[in-house]
């Protein structure tokens, strides 16, 4: 790596202390360097809060440091007014000398005008310092803006044949204890957790965080027939829950029944979403649920997360002929696999 790499690389691991806290925003990280040294650093720790370029410029000993400052950041210095002031201008009052930037910002309220904002400033600015690995970090925030849906992470857990319950439907236990971390780990990194409305109605689940800190997602379910029991925990707890029917639109306290038509398919919740600004969705099962994403084609991320046991018979994982890489052994009995998507 040359010392502009090395630097961009800092941004990119300070952004990742946002992960989880900042969803529908990306993860930023800013580092201020003048004479070959890191003199500030910030990121956007949670959304709604300062952006990276902010706390790393009141991170400086002195303001007038940022003079003649050689500024890393890793996503584009926003030029719009939103939950804070615009950050291009920020740089601009701080007379920074040049502003090295990893990824473009996608968002149409930024989108090259932060750019050039500095450019006109006589601010130098530099682009694309490890633009992929920038790329990869904000995979939520760019699918969301380029594709114009959100981002679909599909994820299961299931035995060694393959079953992700057992036969009569009852929820069998594939998780570790580490398993179930990482699990809500992944859903503070996640806007919405959907399901099936099966799956409420055998394992009742809470589909929140409590294991990891960070964000709750607002769950969402499937339930074209308005099957869902009244007494469900993702109906009464007072979170948000989103039930995607196709009868009549209500209301009850956090929870919305969303009405989509008679026929409603996987690209007409992903609309919805999008008109919504839900920029992720994990998705959580069971197979009738997850089989219809992997037919949506939909779909840009796939997790399995396997127990070491033979189950012999049950209800069977998606059948969809998909390749598997071990990506982990997480405690004594779970390996989690990740689909190699093309
Ligand atoms: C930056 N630095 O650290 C972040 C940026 O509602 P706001 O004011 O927080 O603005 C959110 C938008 O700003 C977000 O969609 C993205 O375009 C940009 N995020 N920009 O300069 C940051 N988090
Ligand atoms: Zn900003």
């Amino acid at each position: 790596m040359n010392k502009q790499e090395i630097w961009m690389q800092r941004a990119l691991d300070l952004s990742l202390l946002g992960s989880g806290h900042v969803v529908p925003n990306p993860l930023v990280g800013c580092v201020i360097v003048k004479n070959n040294q890191i003199i500030g650093e910030g990121w956007h720790q949670a959304y709604g809060q300062a952006h990276a370029e902010v706390m790393a410029i009141h991170s400086l000993a002195n303001p007038e440091d940022s003079v003649d400052s050689s500024v890393y950041v890793s996503l584009e210095p926003c030029s719009h007014t939103g939950k804070t002031p615009p950050c291009a201008d920020l740089l601009i009052k701080s007379k920074v000398k040049e502003v090295i930037i990893c990824n473009l910002d996608p968002n149409p309220l930024v989108a090259g005008q932060g750019i050039e904002k500095l450019k006109a400033a006589g601010i130098q600015v530099i682009q694309g310092v490890l633009e992929s690995k920038g790329a990869k970090i904000n995979r939520h925030f760019f699918t969301f803006h380029t594709k114009k849906r959100p981002y679909i992470t599909l994820k299961w857990a299931a035995s060694l044949d393959g079953f992700i319950a057992q036969e009569n439907g009852e929820p069998y236990t594939f998780s570790n204890p580490q398993s179930q971390t990482l699990v809500h780990q992944m859903r503070t990194q996640h806007q919405g957790i959907l399901v099936g409305v099966n799956t409420i109605i055998q394992d009742n689940p809470q589909l929140n965080v409590r294991l990891w800190p960070g964000n709750n997602p607002i769950r969402m379910v499937l339930d074209p027939h308005n099957r869902i029991p009244k007494n469900s925990h993702v109906l009464q707890d007072g979170q948000p829950t989103w039930i995607f029917t196709k009868q009549v639109e209500a209301e009850q306290g956090a929870c919305h029944w969303i009405a989509l038509g008679e026929h409603y398919q996987i690209k007409d919740i992903l609309k919805f979403a999008d008109k919504k600004g839900i920029i992720s969705i994990l998705v959580e099962g069971g197979t009738k649920t997850l089989s219809a994403f992997l037919q949506s084609g939909l779909v840009d991320e796939v997790w399995k997360q396997e127990k070491d046991i033979t189950l012999g018979k049950g209800i069977p994982e998606p059948e969809y002929g998909l390749k598997w890489k071990q990506h982990q052994q997480v405690g004594e009995d779970n390996v989690w696999y990740q689909a190699e998507l093309s």
